[in-house]
């Protein structure tokens, strides 16, 4: 990949996949590691008791194709990971901290898998190699030293297994506090907190089985073709088998559109499948005053055939309908398409289709969760589930499509800034102290603290908390401030540059390595998307023999910090069936933990919702009243979302083409509507300036190049992480406190010429 260069900018392609998946795939992992290794890790890739996929949380279907039941991103979060090339001391010797952030994301990420614990030590300008035994000293001496245990924070990402993040999260309880941000916060948080409400349980309900079930699939604000590969295949068969799917999304994702699967014949010499029935192109974070909308004219249509509605289900599983009802009843429809903006036949499409089927699957992903409003975006997804009586049956229910591979097992894990009373009982019963109660900092207050000088370790288990996380420009000095930042971590990011007063790199395996001990090859279990948990096993040789396993490095921290013996971190790690027998005596849900992982499929976790069983304290499926979006634009003034292109996991940049959008070698891109494009007396490829001004502050982002793209007017849209400096800490979303990274005003200023 050649970052020199120049941006070009093409047509879209007519649809997502086919064999030209298949050639860059290749191409990318071939570029990365020998073809033999690439093909050992790929066999295995996906399969029973094989290796899980590294990438996202979409699981995996019963019956696996004989080709490889993977994808294109897949294959690149495997070579991403499996490279051959290595960040060793001497590169490190090589760059000072000063050089290495002048690099671009792209260009960290080449340089390969870390391979020895490292170190900056205060006021130098390199980072040099130390022994673990030191690096665990000082980062306990370091949690030792504090007032409080309420002055150090201790992130997670999403791809830390199951054992790990136990053990994690009961190593920092034990330590005295819960401040555990996580990637959720900035993620599924909304949809956790939403969904918790309205029918007990902050996950999903449906199984793939539910989705080849049912009629009608509506899909919110997310790109599967780019996040979700193998999603599209699922929609494929639910196509097959009579589902109507439609998307509701601003931006035309050509995915949405029109998939070949390249595991098909059909796919590979056919015309693909067309994926959705209607795609609505509504304006961003509109999607409440859509679902009002909708639904008003639900109401219309139930006059004359009642059966649209489950009222036996509304009656007797529901409450909060009265209130609900009379809230919609005093909406106006005009003004609620006005701020869709749609076609007001467009909606009559959607309730059409709303009327004519019963089993009603809402999938979503980022385009709902990250809004100052996305709780409410969630809730008012689950009204209109309730009210078609669309949940707890086949083919019906909520599919929230996780990011991380185990984002969701985390969580389950007790990796939770706020706990549940029942998950603290069970600790204080099970390892004999009383963990700490009072909530814990999430990632927006992780990073105020660190800002105001309350929190001043920071400790990161896998993740790129700087990149990640809105403000970039706050959150550096938050990251600065403290006296020590250690970041467990697989490569090389720009968390590590911008650093606390010492900081610590600690290299960790990663899926694809084997952990072997006492001559045993040891698994770890993750759960993906739709509550099903299973085991994936490494199988390449690690980077080299410093880089350990997270249960190790976890053990080995906590014993450098803890001055007790209530737990044997020594026995845990000995072998990871005596972390899971501790999983099993702590986690609802985990009975038989080793014996049932034994089990090809692995199994599945309970799930009320699921079964219609809600585990709310009502014992309802709860209605709620939900506000439309407070965004009101002001002349020249724009909603910015930012998201994902082709080719980057996160803030892991595997390529600059996002072919899909028809976007090639560059990221500092800003898709806009062509009569915006115009009225502003811009044309494509023109550098243009994002500003804005919350809370008194100017942010600015510069030199982003204009795309002309299939996005309603007065909507822009560009790449996370590099619009980060533009979504202020403090627009987040209520209750979950999400960064509100989908909508945020901008201005836009054309950059000055460059002589
Ligand atoms: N290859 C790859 N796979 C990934 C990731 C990756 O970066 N790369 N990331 C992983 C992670 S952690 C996650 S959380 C998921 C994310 O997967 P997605 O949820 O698909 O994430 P985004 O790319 O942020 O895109 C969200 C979609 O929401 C739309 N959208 C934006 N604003 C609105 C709105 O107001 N309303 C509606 N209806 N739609 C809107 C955007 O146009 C976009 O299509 O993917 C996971 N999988
Ligand atoms: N503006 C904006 N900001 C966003 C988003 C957005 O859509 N827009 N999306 C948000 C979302 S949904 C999420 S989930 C977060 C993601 O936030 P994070 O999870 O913090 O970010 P990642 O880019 O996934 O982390 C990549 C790093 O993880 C490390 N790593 C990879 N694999 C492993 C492993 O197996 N073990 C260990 N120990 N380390 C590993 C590597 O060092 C790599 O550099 O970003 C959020 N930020
Ligand atoms: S769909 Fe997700 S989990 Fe499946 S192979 Fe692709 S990236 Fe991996
Ligand atoms: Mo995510």
């Amino acid at each position: 990949m050649d970052e020199e260069k120049k941006l070009l900018i093409t047509r879209r392609p007519e649809y997502a996949a086919g064999m030209k998946a298949v050639v860059i795939s290749m191409k990318n992992i071939f570029a990365r590691m020998p073809k033999s290794k690439s093909f050992k890790v790929l066999n295995k890739l996906n399969k029973k008791e094989g290796l899980d996929c590294p990438g996202c949380a979409w699981p995996d279907p019963e019956h696996r194709s004989k080709l490889g039941e993977y994808c294109e991103n897949g294959v690149k979060a495997i070579a991403e990971e499996a490279m051959d090339a290595r960040a060793t001391p001497d590169f490190f010797a090589k760059y000072s901290v000063e050089e290495l952030k002048t690099k671009s994301d792209y260009w960290l990420g080449q340089q390969g898998r870390l391979t020895h614990p490292m170190i900056l030590y205060p006021n130098t300008t390199h980072y040099e190699e130390i022994t673990w035994a030191m690096a665990n000293k000082l980062i306990g001496a370091n949690l030792k030293a504090l007032d409080s245990p309420n002055n150090a924070a201790f992130y997670t990402s999403g791809r830390t297994s199951n054992e790990a993040a136990f053990l994690y999260q009961l190593f920092v309880r034990m330590y005295g506090t819960n401040n555990l941000p996580d990637c959720s916060n900035m993620c599924h948080e909304s949809t956790g907190v939403a969904l918790s409400k309205t029918v007990g349980i902050g996950k999903g309900s449906v199984t793939l089985d539910d989705l080849y079930k049912s009629d009608l699939i509506l899909i919110f604000g997310q790109n599967p073709a780019t996040n979700h590969p193998r999603m599209l295949s699922s929609l494929e068969k639910a196509k097959a088998n009579g589902a109507k799917v439609v998307s509701i999304n601003p931006m035309k994702e050509i995915g949405l559109v029109k998939f070949k699967n390249p595991q098909t014949i059909k796919g590979i010499i056919g015309g693909g499948t067309s994926i959705s029935d209607l795609y609505l192109q509504v304006h961003i974070n509109e999607d409440v005053a859509l679902l009002k909308a909708v639904m008003i004219k639900l109401y219309e249509r139930a006059k004359t055939n009642p059966l649209i509605l489950d009222e036996d289900f509304i009656a007797n599983k529901t409450a909060g309908y009265e209130e609900f009802k009379a809230d919609l009843d005093k909406q106006d429809l005009t003004t609620l398409v006005k701020r869709t903006g749609l076609l007001e036949s467009e909606i009559d499409t959607f309730a059409d289709l709303l009327a004519e089927h019963k089993n009603v699957i809402t999938c979503w992903g980022m385009g709902l969760t990250q809004h100052v409003n996305g709780v409410d975006n969630i809730q008012e997804v689950v009204n209109l589930l309730l009210m078609k009586g669309s949940i707890g049956k086949p083919g019906a229910g909520t599919c929230p499509v996780r990011g991380h591979s185990n984002v969701q097992g985390d969580r389950t894990m007790g990796i939770a800034e706020r706990p549940s009373k029942e998950l603290l009982n069970k600790i204080s019963e099970n390892f004999g102290f009383t963990p700490p109660q009072e909530d814990g900092y999430s990632v927006v207050h992780a990073i105020k603290a660190m800002h105001e000088e309350k929190v001043k370790v920071f400790l990161g288990m896998g993740g790129n908390f700087l990149s990640a996380a809105p403000d970039t420009n706050y959150t550096a000095e938050a990251l600065s401030k403290c006296n020590l930042t250690a970041h467990i971590s697989t490569k090389l990011n720009r968390s590590h540059l911008t650093h606390g007063k010492t900081a610590l790199i600690l290299p960790s395996m990663g899926r694809t390595d084997r952990y072997m001990k006492n001559g045993k090859s040891q698994f770890v279990s993750v759960e993906n998307s739709m509550g099903v948990v299973h085991t994936t096993q490494g199988l390449l040789q690690p980077p080299s023999e410093f880089v350990e396993s997270e249960p190790v490095i976890v053990a080995n921290i906590a014993k450098a910090t803890l001055d007790q013996d209530k737990v044997d971190w020594d026995f845990l790690i000995e072998d990871y069936a005596n972390i899971r027998d501790l999983i099993e005596k702590t986690i609802a849900g985990f009975e038989n933990y080793n014996e049932r992982l034994k089990k090809p499929l692995g199994f599945e976790l309970p799930n009320g919702a699921r079964t219609g069983n809600f585990t709310t304290p009502n014992k309802k499926a709860n209605f709620t009243v939900n506000k439309v979006s407070e965004n009101n634009c002001e002349e020249g003034e724009y909603l910015m979302m930012t998201t994902r292109s082709h080719d980057q996991f996160n803030t892991t940049i595997y390529g600059l083409d996002d072919r899909y959008r028809g976007v090639f070698n560059g990221r500092m891109v800003v898709f806009m509507n062509e009569d915006d494009v115009k009225s502003m007396g811009l044309q494509k490829e023109d550098l243009i300036t994002l500003y804005n001004n919350y809370d008194n502050i100017e942010r600015v982002v510069e030199d982003f190049a204009v795309v002309p793209y299939d996005i309603p007017k007065g909507c822009l849209a560009t790449y996370f992480p590099e619009a980060n400096p533009l979504v202020p800490l403090g627009l987040q979303a209520h209750s979950s406190h999400t960064p509100s990274s989908k909508s945020v005003k901008v201005k836009i200023r054309k950059s000055k010429a460059i002589s």
